[in-house]
């Protein structure tokens, strides 16, 4: 059975390319380096060093003598994806091959714009191509937790029973969204796919992700075949860039009040639970809904929690708390998303953060100098409102 894991050369795709690969799937990837373009248009860099994707194949086969297929172009590309669908014919699809940041999403108006047409006019075109060529294919696509934004009920898994003036259905789920163009190209990308299971008769899963966290997998056995792991103040998500900065003995940059709760998942449960849905695919026309995450924390305990692992390595961390350059809710008193039907499937975590935490420090100490070579990128330069600059958050 082919999968296509578009965004392969991402921070979870070339992980899950590997571990499909040994899984015994036939795999092939997509990508056009647009992640590695930002990055280094950003001055910033992978803490981990990263190898072609050319290098990265040929590491990966050397070692686990299995062969992954690889194929560049852009998703924006219609000819070039369904070009794609017809080489393989792939029984699932994992859609990853996005612009992840939120805050990338709010630097200007090009970078909004960017991000909302990549976003979705990529994943219009794959619906369009799986129709056209491959109807009975499973598209599994990575959306977000933070489409559902903060509300002060239950966030069920995509759908809910309503009663309303008598009388009763079952809906989706409001999704308003965390404050960002980024996560309302996600609500948009997921509209847009129900829409395609119903009149089309696809079958999709939506994985609304936790912030994803780790430095490793079991493939990772050597340097060639590490994913990238970014710290900059754009792409490092608030796990990773604590992480990186209590390596390189910067203080931990909390955000505002700090009392805002996030769903985390580590990468290695990531994947896990991306492989235990294309296991397990839905009916013909049916749109279903995954809440994937395995634990919640405020930002503050996340600071607090790697503080501490980081002093018993002997790191001598402090946090410090700071202008918030975004416009978000940094109190949520009530946030209570439920996460059941990948438990149902089987999933179990298999590290906690405080294990997990551990290893990524460990990892990160041996990229200490590439953690210290890039100080600008640390401070959050992109702010949500009027003006571009974070006044307060300058003076690093
Ligand atoms: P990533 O940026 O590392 O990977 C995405 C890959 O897609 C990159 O390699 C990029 O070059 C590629 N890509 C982007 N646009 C493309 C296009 N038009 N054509 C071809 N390739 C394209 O991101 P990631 O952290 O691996 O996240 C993967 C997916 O999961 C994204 O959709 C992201 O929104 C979602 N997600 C990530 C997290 C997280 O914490 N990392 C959490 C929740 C959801
Ligand atoms: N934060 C800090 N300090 C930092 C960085 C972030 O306090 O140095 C805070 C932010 O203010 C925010 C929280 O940490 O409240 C999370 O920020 P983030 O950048 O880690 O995560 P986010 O912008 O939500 O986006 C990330 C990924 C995105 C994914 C999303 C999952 O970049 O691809 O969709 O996590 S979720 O948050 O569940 O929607």
């Amino acid at each position: 059975m082919w999968v296509l894991v578009l965004g392969a050369d991402g921070y979870i795709g070339f992980p899950l390319s590997m571990r499909l690969a040994n899984a015994g799937f036939n795999v092939a990837g997509v990508d056009n380096f647009l992640r590695r373009k930002w990055v280094a248009e950003l001055g910033s860099h992978s803490a981990t060093p990263i190898r072609l994707m050319s290098e990265r194949l040929r590491a990966f086969e050397q070692t686990f003598g299995r062969k992954i297929n690889f194929e560049y172009g852009d998703l924006r590309d219609y000819d070039f994806v369904e070009h794609v669908l017809h080489e393989y014919k792939p029984e699932a699809i994992v859609h990853l091959g996005e612009q992840a940041s939120a805050s990338f999403s709010m630097m200007d108006v090009d970078h909004a714009v960017l991000t909302q047409t990549n976003n979705l006019v990529g994943t219009l075109n794959i619906l369009h191509a799986i129709k056209e060529v491959v109807p009975h294919c499973h598209l599994v696509k990575l959306g977000s937790m933070g489409e559902y934004g903060v509300t002060n009920i239950d966030i069920p898994e995509g759908f809910f029973e309503i009663e309303y003036r008598g009388r009763k259905d079952r809906l989706p789920f409001p999704r308003q969204a965390f404050t960002d163009w980024y996560h309302w190209s996600k609500v948009h990308d997921s509209g847009n796919i129900m829409l395609a299971c119903q009149i089309w008769n696809l079958r999709s899963t939506d994985i609304m992700q936790g912030i994803v966290y780790g430095t490793r997998t079991d493939e990772m056995v050597n340097d060639y075949l590490l994913t990238r792991f970014d710290f900059d103040a754009v792409f490092g998500t608030v796990l990773n860039r604590f992480c990186a900065q209590a390596v390189s003995g910067r203080k931990l940059t909390l955000y505002g009040a700090g009392e805002q709760k996030r769903p985390i998942i580590s990468l290695r449960d990531a994947i896990q639970c991306i492989v235990l849905t294309i296991e397990n695919p839905p009916d013909k026309g049916e749109y279903r809904v995954f809440n994937q995450f395995d634990e919640v924390y405020t930002i503050t305990e996340m600071a607090e929690e790697v503080k501490k692992i980081a002093n018993k390595l002997g790191l001598d961390t402090e946090i410090e708390f700071r202008g918030n350059p975004r416009v978000e809710a940094e109190q949520a008193p009530y946030y209570n998303p439920i996460h059941e039907k990948l438990h149902q499937l089987g999933f179990r975590a298999t590290h906690n953060l405080e294990e997990e935490l551990e290893i990524m420090l460990t990892d990160l100490i041996k990229y200490k100098r590439r953690l210290t070579t890039r100080k600008a990128q640390i401070v959050p330069e992109v702010r949500w409102t009027v003006s571009n600059t974070v006044h307060e958050c300058e003076g690093e």
